[in-house]
């Protein structure tokens, strides 16, 4: 029998690519070349699965011109790169990664906002520069993690890693706020306090961000959420870029209205807005909080199961909009679809 074509859209394990081309007749990409919308679509031609990351765009246009497309498997938890509506109004099954690099991400955040609070990369860069001459008692002061509170602004997985982090390990007071309320079971083991946004924003020491992105959480942080917060105050951004207004952050940053923030992912990355480049008290990291080794191969052998089980008459693992399968698998293809 013919083996079903598939496209891996960007450099992963080797170990990965070999095991999809025991099921598959595989296209991959070991250049590692950012696919644009008409490379990506051109290399989709006559696909029926696609293994994919945060740079492929998957829209109405893109399945509309593949027709045969049956499974795109993202190898991250966030998916805002596809179009879901669009996805399972055609009968298209997209799948993510969750859970397994829930831990992972919680430690970098907590990571990050340590670093922010601490003032670690302002002053490593200090000392890099030469200009470390004498102590001072006053040199590099920050503010106290421990015991302090952590504000959580969306608290799935990973927002509630992090507070365990928080709570069980420094301390913390934690409050929250998210689109739904937690169970009082899941409420206490952290102790965590849900509150409405503008508290969330007025009593946080160090604001944490960990919600989805989505058209209507762009922009969730601006000028007007950041001029609630406490001068003292940090803002770290493990999400999506977009979520914050990185132009106002930058301008908030410069004019010490919050003391520090801490950033993995960025409006337009890999591109930085330059003003974030050049203020002192933000912490910048490559958007790596998933980025162990063990949790990588993870996350990509969870998209290769996914489309193993998609296109082989398996259960997909973890499917994101299951309303497609019918009995756990994927039905056979339709003709004709347009
Ligand atoms: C990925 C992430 O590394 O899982 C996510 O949502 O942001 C990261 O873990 C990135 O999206 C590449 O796919």
């Amino acid at each position: 029998m013919r083996r079903a074509p598939v496209l891996v859209a960007r450099a992963v394990f080797p170990e990965v690519v070999a095991r999809l081309s025991q099921h598959f007749d595989v296209e991959s990409n070991p250049e590692d070349r950012i696919f644009d919308k008409p490379t990506l679509s051109a290399r989709l031609a006559g696909k029926a699965g696609a293994f994919t990351t945060g740079s492929e765009r998957i829209d109405a246009e893109v399945l509309d011109a593949h027709p045969q497309l049956r499974v795109v498997a993202n190898m991250a938890v966030g998916y805002n790169n596809f179009d879901i509506p669009a996805c399972t109004a055609r009968g298209v099954l997209a799948t993510n990664t969750p859970d397994v690099l829930t831990e992972t991400t919680a430690d970098f955040g907590f990571a990050l906002m340590m670093a922010a609070a601490r003032r670690m990369a302002e002053s490593e860069h200090f000392l890099r520069r030469g200009e470390w001459t004498k102590w001072a008692y006053d040199m590099f002061t920050g503010s106290d993690v421990h015991g302090a509170t952590l504000g959580i602004l969306g608290m799935g997985r990973i927002g509630q890693g992090i507070a365990r982090r928080g709570a069980l390990g420094f301390g913390m007071k934690v409050i929250y706020h998210n689109r739904s309320r937690l169970t009082p079971d899941q409420e206490a083991p952290v102790g965590a306090r849900y509150v409405d946004k503008a508290t969330l924003l007025g009593e946080a020491d160090h604001l944490v961000l960990v919600l989805p992105y989505s058209a209507a959480s762009h922009h969730t942080i601006g000028a007007a959420e950041l001029a609630l917060m406490k001068p003292t105050a940090t803002l770290t951004n493990v999400a999506r870029g977009g979520i914050v207004d990185d132009a106002a952050l930058a301008v908030a940053l410069r004019e010490r209205r919050i003391a520090a923030a801490a950033l993995d992912v960025f409006e337009g990355e890999p591109r930085v807005h330059p003003e974030l480049l050049t203020v002192p008290n933000v912490v910048l990291t490559p958007h790596i909080a998933s980025a162990t080794v063990a949790t990588r191969r993870k996350m990509a052998e969870l998209a290769a199961d996914n489309l193993i089980a998609a296109l082989t008459g398996g259960t997909p693992p973890t499917p994101i909009n299951p309303e497609v399968l019918r009995d756990g698998r994927l039905p056979p293809p339709r003709t004709g679809r347009g």
